[in-house]
């Protein structure tokens, strides 16, 4: 049984980087039946926000037919239990941990992947696609952090590293500059209004949520949050000017959205890639006037029908322009739930029955299963011939590397430090394959990895609650921590590190082979 297996465990593979991917080149005869490919990436959604993985009190038709139609994951891991670090390994194949400065970004941070850098965007470049991305980034923009001009095209930014078009928030909608950036500059520049972005001190003049928050007349902060006061609404960072260019919060949804489905609209003959990442269900979570009281969870309830709404746009888009059927869609989020994250917006008070982690324990920011285990939904009609759910181990890490192959590119090595393109099988459904192992990073770097029946957490200290007001059990310990698989789920409850010694000197080093080793794979 599993002392077999693990027994079997570390063996290594280092296989070398491709430094570019110049040597790339679509496979010819795939070209004609290449799907399009959106990727809808959800920013703080739990294993148990949507109707389709059991949620309660809250509508998800639209999400809920890709499922039925398509491929519901139960066990897929984001590689962090925060968004900077697991959109940094989404796109680049690379784990968060390998790379300094990919933690939690502010606003104004400096772009954390290099123009040198292979990103998912360049594979479907190098495939022929056409690229955009909309909706939140939060991978810094320009050469130096805090000294972007927000006034003048931003470089480097999105068409450095392979997006030919891109909407975006810079960082979150709770982080200043509150303005939509398109292809490098300010959305909608008002010149009457220049802007100014700091996250070491305040403009003179400006009033903000810790010392006017009277002003506050949108949402109130519950911890943080208290710099500058956008749309009534405090925020991390100061910021001075924007004018009519910034952004009212219950119109984010409807900008990105619009955007996205513009650009499917005139998508023309070339395959599209599309990486369309939702503010829902971050914070501030204020939904448009049309979403509120649509759920019976408050603010966070109608952000998840907001979400669904969006979804359901895209769908329609995708089928007014006759191609749904081959499109692949994959849905997932950056990291897992959270109900108070720094705004009074009643998610705690309103959540009734619901689990946004669908009673996994921890959350946002830990080490436990809340914090990296995601929904994840495959839908491709083209291709997915038999719809359904699938309990193989799934890791976004892989996602640069299982779209290579869904693009036609043919390799001739590696195209990330630690993505497998072996699992484009797992992927697209076929039902007996899983991946060996996933990595998960919480807050604090502690590393987690997971087998398909244990879980070892590494030791390091830590507090053993999220120390700003979340309430989240982070699993931080000094000690190591074993779980098992019991009935289809970790048991995160009971720590068998003690009674079963060997199992976790083998996963402790399988652990140490995967930091050490780029590229870190297990033969079958
Ligand atoms: C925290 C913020 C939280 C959220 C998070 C990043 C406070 C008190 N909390 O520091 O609100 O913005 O950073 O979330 O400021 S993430 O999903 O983008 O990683
Ligand atoms: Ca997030």
């Amino acid at each position: 049984m599993n002392e077999v297996k693990l027994a079997t465990l570390p063996v290594l593979m280092a296989v070398s980087i491709a430094s570019a991917a110049q040597e790339n080149q679509p496979l010819a005869g795939v070209f004609d039946t290449r799907p399009n490919v959106v990727m809808i990436y959800t920013d703080d959604l739990g294993y148990g926000d949507l109707e389709c993985y059991g949620a309660k009190g809250v509508k998800t038709p639209n999400v809920n037919n890709l499922a039925k139609n398509g491929l519901r994951f139960t066990n897929a891991y984001t590689c962090a239990s925060t968004s900077t670090p697991s959109r940094y390994s989404l796109l680049t194949g690379e784990y968060p941990w390998r790379k300094s400065g990919t933690d939690v970004a502010a606003g104004d941070a400096a772009m954390i992947i290099s123009p040198e850098q292979y990103t998912v965007a360049d594979v479907f470049k190098d495939a022929g696609y056409t690229t955009a991305a909309f909706g939140k980034w939060h991978l810094g923009l320009g050469a130096e952090s805090g000294r972007q001009d927000w006034n003048a095209p931003i470089a480097p930014a999105l068409a450095d590293i392979g997006f030919d078009y891109s909407y975006i928030m810079a960082a979150t909608a709770d982080r200043v500059p509150c303005v939509f950036i398109e292809n490098g500059k300010v959305a909608n520049y008002d010149p009457s209004a220049p802007i100014h972005v700091s996250y070491k001190q305040n403009f003179e003049g400006e009033p903000t949520g810790r010392e006017n928050p009277e002003l506050l007349y949108n949402l109130k902060s519950s911890h943080g949050h208290d710099m500058s006061i956008v749309n009534g609404i405090g925020r991390i960072g100061y910021m001075k000017g924007g004018g009519s260019a910034l952004w009212k919060d219950e119109n984010i949804a409807d900008s990105i959205t619009s955007h996205a489905v513009e650009f499917i609209k005139n998508s023309g003959e070339k395959p599209f890639f599309i990486y369309f990442a939702t503010n829902d269900v971050h914070v501030p979570r204020f939904p448009h006037e049309r979403f509120r009281e649509a759920s019976e969870m408050g603010l966070r309830g109608d952000a998840i029908v907001q979400f669904d709404w969006c979804v359901g746009e895209i769908v329609r888009a995708l089928k007014e322009q006759e191609v749904y059927e081959n499109t692949l869609i994959i849905l997932t989020s950056d990291n897992g739930a959270v109900l108070d994250d720094g705004y009074a917006d009643l998610a705690e008070e309103l959540v009734g029955d619901h689990s946004p982690t669908g009673g996994l324990r921890g959350g946002k920011y830990s080490a436990f299963e809340g914090g990296t285990r995601v929904p994840f939904i495959v839908h491709w009609p083209a291709r997915i011939k038999k719809a359904g759910v699938r309990n193989g181990l799934v890791s976004q890490i892989d996602f640069l590397e299982v779209m290579a192959e869904v693009a036609g590119l043919s390799a001739a090595s590696s195209l990330s430090a630690d993505g497998n393109s072996s699992q484009v099988n797992v992927w697209l459904g076929n039902e007996n394959e899983t991946r060996p192992f996933a990595v998960g990073m919480a807050s604090n770097h502690t590393l987690s990895l997971i087998l398909d029946d244990w879980k070892y957490i590494e030791p390091k200290g830590g507090p053993a609650i999220v120390p700003w007001g979340t309430g989240i059990e982070t699993g931080y310990s000094t000690e190591p921590q074993l779980y098992k698989k019991v009935a289809g789920e970790f048991d995160e409850a009971k720590n068998l590190a003690s009674e079963e010694p060997a199992v976790l000197k083998a996963m402790q080093g399988m652990l140490e082979n995967i930091r050490n080793n780029r590229n870190f794979w297990i033969e079958e």
